[in-house]
Order: C-alpha cells, then structure tokens, then sequence
C-alpha cells in the first residue's frame, strides 16, 4: 500500500473547506488508491467548528483518511505536508478599501509562507485558493525563498472549468467532450476567457469551438457570443452565484481545487491542457515576476506552459489588460509590507 500523502487546508472550516475535506477524504484529489492524512488550519474564533469538522471526518469512516490534524497554529498545521491548499484569507467587509483587504491577506500569506518554508516537507506543492489568489500566491512565493517557485500556484481552474461548462451549455453538447478553453491572467473580473484553441470531440474528430457553426449568420452570432456574452458571463460567474445562493460558489470551487492538485500530480489527458496560476517566466510577452493564468500541461508532477499558441489582436490586448492590473496589485500589495 501506498504511504500516506499530508494534505493541509487552510480555512478549512469554512465553506470552500467544508466541500472540499471530504472530497480529499474520497481521493478525489489524489486518487482512489492514495491515502491521506488531512491538516486543517483555522483561526481562533472558527476553532470549534474546525473540530465539528473534524467530528464529521470520523463520522464519515473514510477509507483512505488515515488522519485528522485540526489546529489553529500554522506551524502545527504546516509539519510535514506534501500538498498544501490555502484557502483561508480576510475577506473584502462592506466599506472596507482595497487596500485594507490587501494588507490583511499580505500579512496573512506572509506569516503562513514562513510556517510552509520552515516545516513543509520538501517539494511540497502549493495551491492558493483565496481571493486575490494571485496576488496571495506571489507574497507567499517571495516569503518562502527556498520552496521552488514551480512549486506555488493559484487557482484558476473554476475559471476554466465554468468556461467549459458555458459552452457545453450554448453548443448543447457534453462538458466531458469540450478541452483546451484558456483563463489568461488574473481570477478576477479582467481574466480573460479564450475559446480560440478550445474543440469539441465529435464522431467526426475534434472541431475547434470556432467552426462548429458553418453557417455564416450563425458563425457571427457564435462571434458575438464567444467574444461578448462568453466572456462576461465566466468573469462575472461568481457574482451570479452570490446573487443565487446569497454565498459563494464553495462546491465548485472545491471540484476544481481537486482537479487542479490531481492534474499538477497525475498529469494531464495527451492533447488537453487547463489553467493554472504559475510563476510567469515571460512566456507569451506577459511581464515575468506575476503569478499570471497560462494554459499548462502536466507531467511527472511538473507543470509547463504551452508554448507556441497563435494569439490574435484582441486577445493581446486582453492578455496585457489583465496583466496590467496584476502588476498594479502587485505594487499595492508590496505597498503594504513597507
Ligand atoms: P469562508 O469565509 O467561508 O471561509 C474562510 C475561512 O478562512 C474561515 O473559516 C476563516 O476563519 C478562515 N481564515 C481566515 N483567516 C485565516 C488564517 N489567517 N488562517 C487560516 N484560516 C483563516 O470563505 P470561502 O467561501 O470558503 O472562501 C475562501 C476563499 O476562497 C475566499 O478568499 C474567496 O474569495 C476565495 N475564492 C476563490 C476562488 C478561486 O477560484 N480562486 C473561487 C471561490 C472563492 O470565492
């Protein structure tokens, strides 16, 4: 039998957290043959939630779960991990600046890059998850110097995968059988969501997204829907579901989470890739020093950026545009540390 993986979840009492214990618990994430022993960070004020959390976990007699860490002290939670999801964070309060919630979580990823640094086990993958994830990502990159940059990642894959599931929806087709959407940028609103490289399998082969209407009056509306409708509707996705559930996606965002860490570690299908939040090294003329949206696939537990792929005028734009306001959180958020 395999050795047990250690998993932290920061936040983990929390809503994204709730979906997702269990779903770790079930070897989503890591597979149905690898067992798991969950660490689950929270902060004081949640710590008996954390251990109703917990109580569940034991009540659920999850084959594959060999052990429950819950605690409230990072370096606790951090020992010794292999894989660790940082969902945790300060969220945005009604009248509260940009820049307050900037500097919370700052102080937050820089406090907990330390703890990961120290008392991670080595080669340990990060995946961070709460808002502004990307921004979170680079702070704890910067303040954890010794953990391979390759190796700290946000989350974009909700992204990836909402824009999937629009266009299984629009072209009334399976979501299994559409690949190759790309989340450029930022998980905000001025990602970029772009179909140009996406195909749906059909009985004849794949068809690019792009000329699956032959028509032409019906290829211009595909147009307007690809480059207005499509987009808006995947940036602003999450809105929509605050404004249906009055909370945000939290099961959605645990799926992707898994399908991100399982892609990152198991590799991804020959012929797909997905959106991963990486380390930009420069690639596709994107400034290098962001944790920026590519499209990536995975091998050997090592993700590469697809390198190569034709990018059209409005798309530059969109790509630079996103970009843009990254380098500007950038700098607030390094405001905020001095
Ligand atoms: P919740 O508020 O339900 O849970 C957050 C949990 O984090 C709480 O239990 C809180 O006590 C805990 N926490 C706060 N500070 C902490 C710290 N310093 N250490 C450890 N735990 C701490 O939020 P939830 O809906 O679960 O969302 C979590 C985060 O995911 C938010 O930042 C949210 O914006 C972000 N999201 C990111 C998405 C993505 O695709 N990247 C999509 C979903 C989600 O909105």
């Amino acid at each position: 039998a395999k050795d047990p993986v250690r998993v932290l979840v920061t936040g983990a009492a929390g809503q994204i957290g709730y979906a997702l214990v269990p779903m770790i618990a079930r070897g989503v994430m890591l597979g149905a043959d690898q067992p798991v022993i969950l660490h689950m960070l929270d902060i004081p004020p949640a710590a008996e939630a954390l251990n109703g959390v917990k109580m569940e976990l034991v009540d659920a007699a999850f084959p594959l779960l060999k052990g429950v860490v819950a605690t409230t002290d990072a370096v606790e939670a951090c020992t010794g991990v292999n894989v660790a999801v940082m969902v945790g964070g300060f969220p945005r309060k009604e009248g509260m600046e940009r820049k307050d919630v900037m500097s919370k979580n700052v102080s937050i990823y820089k406090s907990q890059a330390s703890a990961l640094e120290k008392h991670a086990a080595p080669n340990c993958k990060v995946l961070v998850v709460a808002n502004p994830a990307n921004t979170n990502a680079l702070i704890l990159k910067e303040f954890a110097p010794s953990i391979p940059e390759k190796n700290i990642t946000c989350l974009t894959r909700l992204d990836h995968n909402r824009a999937l599931g629009q266009i299984s929806e629009r072209l009334s087709v399976q979501v299994s059988d559409v690949k190759n959407v790309i989340i450029w940028g930022n998980h905000s609103s001025s990602q970029y969501p772009d179909v140009n490289h996406a195909t749906v399998s059909t009985p004849a082969g794949d068809k690019p997204v792009r000329e699956l209407v032959a028509d032409d009056a019906w290829y211009n509306e595909l147009e307007t829907l690809l480059n207005g409708e499509f987009i808006s509707t995947v940036q602003q996705r999450g809105a929509a579901i605050i404004k249906a559930r009055k909370l945000s996606s939290a099961l959605s965002a645990a799926s992707s989470a898994c399908d991100h860490i399982r892609d990152w570690v198991l590799g991804t299908p020959e012929g797909t890739f997905v959106s991963m939040g990486v380390y930009s090294d420069g690639s596709y003329n994107v400034p290098a020093g962001l944790i920026y949206s590519f499209p990536v696939t995975c091998k050997n537990g090592e993700w590469s950026i697809v390198q190569g792929l034709p990018i059209d005028e409005f798309s530059r734009k969109k790509l630079d545009l996103t970009a843009e306001e990254l380098s500007e959180e950038k700098a607030l958020a390094y405001s905020c540390l001095a």
